[in-house]
């Protein structure tokens, strides 16, 4: 039997779970699965399953840091708890993950409230692939009473823009389909432009799906606001320490499956939208501007960098 670190690993692996969020929640559930069913004897034991699953899920998508900073959280209380009995250890691996997740909600809810302020009645908002923080706060805004149409971009290769307008369907809210060279063709109709992220650099650059630095840059061309919503854990510490952010590169079948012989294909995941494009960055904290991540961390969110 699979245990459910390795059985998490493999839906993020496949895309059956997408989108940060999303993946940072299986991944906390796994890891705590893990922890429950743990046969470990001692705290070295139980550390030693704990850094094996952190590696398998580290490696399920290279570019999430939410996930990354979420386990890391929990392995971290783990190794500095003074607690010896492996009982005691996993509840506390119980506690962090449901503190963590509770936190993630009520980030989600909180980002809600303030980018529903951002969508006008009668406005026309454009987004890209399908991010879980976004149809939440469009949700929000259309409980609210707003009235408004969206454009979902299908976002080649997988299609996740198919989701993201069947969720606007079932809201009632009028929606367009477009693929996603067709971008700048509509742009001019849109007043908002508003995506996800995976992650935000110590520079305040984001990645997000694919495309989406091209939405950011047609957006400005049309002089159309252009809004990233984002967890502040989706920050990387690793990058303030000179890394670069991994861009994940996924299978060439999912581009062209019977592809010719000696074809090159290139299939990353995700592209970077530097700071200058960006409106603001919708967060727990407010709106606020991507120059100002580091000072927005270090207060709220001061563990991450150590
Ligand atoms: C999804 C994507 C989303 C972000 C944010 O890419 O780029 O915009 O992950 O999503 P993929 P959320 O489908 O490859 O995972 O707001 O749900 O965290």
């Amino acid at each position: 039997m699979q245990d459910p670190v390795s059985i998490a690993a493999e839906k993020i692996r496949k895309l059956e779970v997408q989108g940060a969020r999303n993946v940072a929640i299986a991944a906390i559930n796994a890891t705590e699965a893990l922890a429950n069913q743990t046969k470990a004897k001692t705290k070295k034991e139980l550390l030693k399953e704990l850094l094996r699953a952190r590696e398998t899920l580290f490696a399920s998508r290279e570019t999430e840091p939410l996930m990354r900073n979420a386990i890391r959280l929990i392995i971290n209380n783990v190794e500095r708890s003074t607690e010896r009995s492996v009982k005691k250890l996993t509840e506390t691996v119980t506690l962090v993950s449901q503190q963590f997740l509770r936190d993630l909600e009520a980030s989600k809810d909180r980002i809600a409230d303030i980018g529903a302020r951002r969508i006008r009645d009668n406005s026309v908002v454009l987004t890209h692939c399908h991010s879980s923080t976004v149809t939440h706060l469009l949700r929000r805004a259309r409980h609210e009473g707003k009235t408004f149409e969206v454009i979902c971009t299908e976002t080649r290769p997988v299609f996740q823009g198919k989701i993201t307008a069947r969720e606007m369907l079932d809201l009632g809210v009028k929606t367009t389909f477009i693929i996603d060279s067709a971008t700048r063709f509509f742009m001019n109709q849109v007043d908002l432009a508003i995506v996800g992220a995976d992650a935000i650099t110590s520079e305040g650059n984001v990645i997000n799906k694919i495309g989406t630095s091209m939405v950011a840059f047609v957006a400005q061309e049309a002089r159309t606001p252009f809004y990233v919503v984002s967890e502040l854990l989706k920050f990387d510490p690793a990058t303030m320490y000179g890394d670069y952010e991994k861009i994940e590169e996924r299978e060439p079948g999912e581009i062209w499956r019977d592809a010719p012989k000696d074809l090159i294909i290139r299939n990353p995941a995700f592209d970077v939208t530097r700071r200058d494009f960006i409106h603001g960055i919708i967060c727990e904290e407010g709106i606020i501007s991507p120059h100002s991540i580091i000072e927005i961390m270090r207060r709220k969110y001061p563990w991450v960098f150590t």
